[in-house]
């Protein structure tokens, strides 16, 4: 096992950071070794997002056993006059992550916000985003932060408009609980006292339905898991190898989340730089949790950090919900 001496998270949301960003390499070494010097051995999930994490990331996004990004899609084309009125026509929009989607061009053609505001952990992803952004709707006043957005942010000045966040995707999946409460709190700190959030959040359902989502037949999900492996080779000089650790995913329906590990197949030893790492056979690595909530275990959530569920949206099945949460 490593030895160094752990350093402290510099946020409790770790965890978080949106697809497409490029974590900081420093950050990446220190969070691998402390991490896999954890007696149950971790890795934030943050790290999956480099490239090639990306780009599988958006397959899985395609594929049909993963519904998430389907549902939520569908559910805002469906329902789009309602969450424009929700909102507010001519608010401050606030998207953390990246604002290039297909969702945020749908949102911001019905609100026609006074300014929107995407916040991204990469300068490269935002500047991209914003520029098809800029083409797209050129009456769009576009003032893009690049910052962490699991910390509070200078929010550029929005005159007297509402400020309401704007959080797809089930991002907040990626916290636990208690995490995302301080992450909400933090968010209506943000948005201030008639601010309001739009969030996005995964619903608990029939495990066999979870359960196919992140573990799709093509095994993409594995794929974008055993990534985080050959990034840690490729930036750390690590010697993992992939044929040895196998993808696994299952719903912990005590915990209520998705968890995902790698899992070793074999008692094996593994070097990154001057740290060496042992694994017992199959030891996992745990490398994401994605957690759901029944529609009244958010909205009790939301309450518990100063926001009131006032409207939700679901999609035709039921699957995926998105939050209208007004300040309280
Ligand atoms: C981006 C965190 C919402 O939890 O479903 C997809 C990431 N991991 N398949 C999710 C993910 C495996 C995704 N989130």
């Amino acid at each position: 096992m490593a030895r160094e001496q752990r350093r402290r998270r510099p946020a409790q949301l770790g965890g978080l950071s949106p697809p497409g960003s490029a974590a900081l390499a420093d950050g990446f070494r220190e969070d691998v070794i402390a991490g896999l010097s954890l007696p149950q051995k971790v890795l934030p999930p943050k790290y999956f997002y480099d490239a090639r994490g990306s780009r599988l990331f958006e397959r899985i996004c395609r594929l049909k056993e993963y519904y998430p990004t389907r549902c939520e899609l569908a559910l805002t084309r469906a329902h789009l006059g309602a969450i424009a009125r929700f909102a507010g026509t001519g608010c401050a929009l606030i998207e953390y992550g990246s604002g290039e989607s297909r969702k945020s061009r749908l949102l911001i053609e019905a609100l026609r916000p006074a300014v929107y505001v995407p916040v991204d952990i990469s300068a490269v992803a935002l500047a991209a985003a914003a520029a098809a952004l800029r083409r797209r709707f050129p009456w769009l006043e576009l003032r893009p932060v690049h910052g962490d957005f699991s910390r509070p942010l200078e929010i550029p000045a929005a005159g007297r408009a509402r400020r309401v966040v704007y959080f797809p995707g089930s991002t907040i999946g990626n916290l636990t609980p208690e995490e995302a409460q301080a992450f909400l709190r933090m968010s209506r700190s943000q948005v201030g006292p008639k601010g309001a959030m739009l969030i996005g959040v995964d619903l608990k359902k029939d495990a066999n339905v979870l359960h196919a989502a992140y573990n799709d037949a093509r095994g993409v999900t594995a794929a974008f898991n055993l990534n985080l492996l050959a990034r840690i080779n490729r930036e750390l000089g690590g010697d993992f190898d992939l044929r040895r650790f196998r993808h696994y995913a299952f719903y912990n329906a005590a915990l209520g989340r998705i968890e995902m590990h790698l899992i070793a197949l074999a008692r094996q030893a593994v070097n990154i730089g001057r740290f060496r790492f042992e694994f017992a056979a199959g030891e996992s690595i745990h490398t994401e949790n994605s957690y759901k909530y029944s529609l009244e275990e958010f909205r009790a959530l939301a309450q518990r950090a100063g926001f009131r569920g006032e409207r939700t949206w679901l999609d035709r099945q039921g699957l995926f919900a998105l939050h209208g949460l007004a300040a309280r």
